[in-house]
């Protein structure tokens, strides 16, 4: 069945790892009438984590939709992961969504998983709530897990529930905006009931909190309240939708998803007050190089994204769609305006997990699935006709971990390509590249975690033999002096011979300038028509330097003199005469090897702050700045990236897996001593391919 715009609310699930968000989403489909029964995510079927690496790791991967309707409103929930390797699937289900929900574990508080989603959620001026879970563990504390918010983010967060009790004496939650008890019944669904007497005290406070922020949604209210000193319950939603939409307040709620409790509270609060699709205010779009932002408005002619792309074993390539503007119907035609082609929309479903359901329809705020279209990718426009808006692609973050991978055997490389651009098609923050000058396959991603997953499934499901490394450094190398050479190119025994004189000079230029190839011959000591020849000679000698047999940059090449013969003169003789002149100057011209260097941006917990910086001098590393803010510090570094080729296993050692840390290619730099020796020995026997006479 398919719902209106102003019946349609979408809410992502996201929190650091193992804060309970499969659990809850599960049994949101449950209180919701999806399913019959909650599963947990040790028994392997639970619609969250649904795909075999899911099941056989315990742990969510992929973000999973499912919806539940309350009150004829559809709520549409993403289960996220919470692994920072996962991170692509977040962002685009914070994309599709107008609220987000971050779970805490009342044990934990504020982790860092929990910092960053947040500072995503601020750069989109998204609503979100927090969802403390767990609160059935006796060191768990809703209270101070709300402190805790408030600590960090300077945002007191306001209590929708609050629990009656905790630990092993928790019994349930209290409903404070319907003033209503929910008393936990393990694997039924919870049952409404009255606030017991010792609460009614906390609630009457929270509930006071929540007039407040109600009050903050709308001037009119405020007047309202400052005059009576309250608000009536309409007046009430009608402020909380407000304050909510514009981001003026978290609503904060508890529980303990494993045994069904403060589930229903929290979605009677999404119908009620969560906000409408409409409310979204980062719908943007390239305008002639300008961003701009368009409302979600039903009644404008089709615009969609597709936020993902999936291949399920069962129902084949799924793309997911979120509606933007108008409607979608199955089976018609429609434009592509990213491929600026007709594309033909085919079967439309919405989803439980992976269990498929066909509609005919989807309305602007909905989010469903076409499913085998051969065309469609991740990040389209679909839109009624041409000349639609082109949305902006998702923003991710550039992969931070790379492996160098090549089948084992000759005859897999082509499944192996096929392979590589599906696994980059699921997942916008894999890539793979052939890199020319290592000869190597390298594939990235946001970590060792990913990175890992994709290679078992190469290995198992593809049945591809693997070999991976290390990827190899793309070293330079340079001159550090003036220097010239002249070389003689002769070889006149009979016949047809060859000659060539060159006569060159070299000099130092500035780093990142690469190459300038200077033409200073008078008189004609090398006729014109050579001196193509002499400069396809220069750029061979640059391709493999003196030293390691890597490429020479920041040279300055002066052809200054010469001699050629009337007869045996010929472009190979002079291209030949100039490569050794160029290797013949370079070898006096002080030359040394140089080494890629990266910016790093690490962030860790502020605990972890002396380890990560004394590992980073010890690679090598030079500080560019610290800083810190909510627990969290954040460095900036120079660090060369032979250093950094395992460094997301190494930072993942030293912080138990918390800290993250982002990359970018800076500049080249010199080496020299044991370093340089030590690269210079791993290039013995490196075979340089070029035309002889
Ligand atoms: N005691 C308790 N355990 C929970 C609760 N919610 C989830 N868990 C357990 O915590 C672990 C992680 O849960 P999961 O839903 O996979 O967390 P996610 O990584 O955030 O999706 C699982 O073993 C769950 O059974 C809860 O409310 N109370
Ligand atoms: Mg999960």
């Amino acid at each position: 069945m398919s719902h209106t715009t102003d019946l349609i609310k979408n809410v992502s699930i996201a929190g650091h790892g193992q804060t309970g968000k499969t659990t809850l989403f599960e049994h949101l489909l449950f209180s919701g009438g999806v399913i019959p029964k909650a599963e947990t995510v040790e028994s392997g079927k639970t619609v969250g984590d649904s795909t075999p690496e899911e099941i056989e790791r315990k742990i969510s991967i992929h973000a999973a939709l499912g919806h539940i309707e309350r009150n004829g409103t559809k709520i549409n929930f993403f289960d996220t992961p919470g692994s920072s390797d996962f991170t692509g699937d977040v962002i685009l289900s914070f994309r599709a969504s107008e609220f987000a929900l971050l779970t805490m574990d009342g044990r934990a508080g504020v982790q860092i998983e929990t910092i960053k989603l947040w500072r995503n959620l601020d750069g989109r001026k998204k609503p979100r709530g927090v969802f403390v879970t767990k609160l059935d563990n006796d060191q768990a504390d809703f209270g101070k897990s709300l402190a805790d918010i408030k600590e960090k983010f300077k945002v007191e967060p306001v209590a929708v529930t609050l629990p009656m009790g905790h630990g092993a004496a928790f019994k349930g939650v209290i409903d404070v905006l319907h003033e209503k008890a929910y008393l936990a019944q393990g694997e039924s669904p919870e049952k409404e009931g009255p606030i017991p007497d010792e609460f009614k005290d906390a609630v009457a406070a929270a509930r006071e909190k929540l007039i407040e922020a109600a009050a903050e949604g709308d001037d009119t209210l405020m007047e309202h309240y400052i005059e009576q000193g309250s608000l009536t319950p309409e007046e009430m939603k009608k402020g909380l939708i407000e304050a909510l939409a514009e981001n003026k307040f978290v609503p904060a709620f508890a529980g303990v998803a494993l045994k069904n409790s403060g589930i229903i509270p929290f979605i009677d609060f999404i119908a009620d007050v969560g906000p409408n699709p409409r409310t979204a205010k980062d719908l943007m779009f390239d305008g002639e190089g300008k961003e701009q932002t368009v409302p979600l408005d039903p009644d404008k002619p089709l615009a969609a994204l597709v936020i993902k792309t999936a291949y399920d074993q069962f129902s084949g390539k799924l793309s997911w769609i979120k509606i933007i503007s108008g409607k979608l119907t199955a089976d018609t035609e429609a434009f592509n305006v990213s491929e600026n082609k007709k594309e033909r929309i085919g079967k439309l479903h919405v989803c439980q997990g992976k269990k498929l359901e066909e509609v005919k329809e989807l309305f602007a705020g909905d989010i469903g699935i076409i499913t085998k279209s051969p065309t469609l990718k991740t990040n389209d426009t679909i839109a009624a006709a041409d000349g639609g808006l082109n949305f902006l692609h998702l923003r991710l973050p550039e992969p931070v971990h790379s492996v160098a991978v090549n089948a084992t055997a000759k005859k897999d490389d082509d499944k192996l390509g096929e392979f590589l651009v599906r696994a980059a098609e699921e997942d916008k923050t894999f890539r793979y590249h052939f890199n020319a000058e290592t000869h190597e396959t390298v594939i990235s991603g946001m970590g060792e975690l990913q990175i890992n997953i994709i290679l078992d499934k190469i290995k198992t499901n593809q049945k591809i033999e693997l070999e991976t490394h290390v990827p190899k450094v793309a070293y330079r190398e340079t001159i550090g002096k003036k220097a010239g050479a002249e070389y003689t190119h002769k070889k006149q025994t009979g016949g047809h011979g060859q000659y060539g004189k060159v006569l060159l000079e070299i000099a130092p230029l500035p780093r990142g300038e690469n190459y300038q190839f200077v033409n200073a011959i008078f008189g004609g000591a090398i006729p014109k028509n050579y001196i193509p020849g002499v400069e396809k000679g220069v750029v061979e000698g640059m391709a493999h330097g003196t030293m390691a047999h890597y490429p020479v940059v920041d040279v300055e090449v002066k052809i200054v003199d010469g001699k050629y013969h009337p007869v045996d003169s010929s472009e190979l003789s002079f291209k030949l005469a100039a490569r050794n002149a160029f290797r013949d100057a370079m070898r006096q011209a002080n030359p040394t090897l140089l080494e890629p260097i990266m910016t790093l941006a690490v962030f860790v917990e502020e605990k972890y702050l002396g380890d990560v910086m004394s590992d980073l001098s010890s690679k090598r590393g030079k500080i560019l700045g610290q800083d810190s803010s909510g627990g969290i510090a954040e460095i900036h570094a120079e660090v060369p990236q032979a250093e950094l080729l395992r460094y997301s296993i190494d930072l993942r050692s030293i912080t138990s897996g918390t800290g993250s840390f982002s990359v970018t290619f800076a500049h080249y730099a010199p080496i020299s001593g044991r370093i340089s020796d030590d690269v210079i020995k791993a290039r013995e026997g490196f075979k340089v391919q070029e035309t002889e006479e």
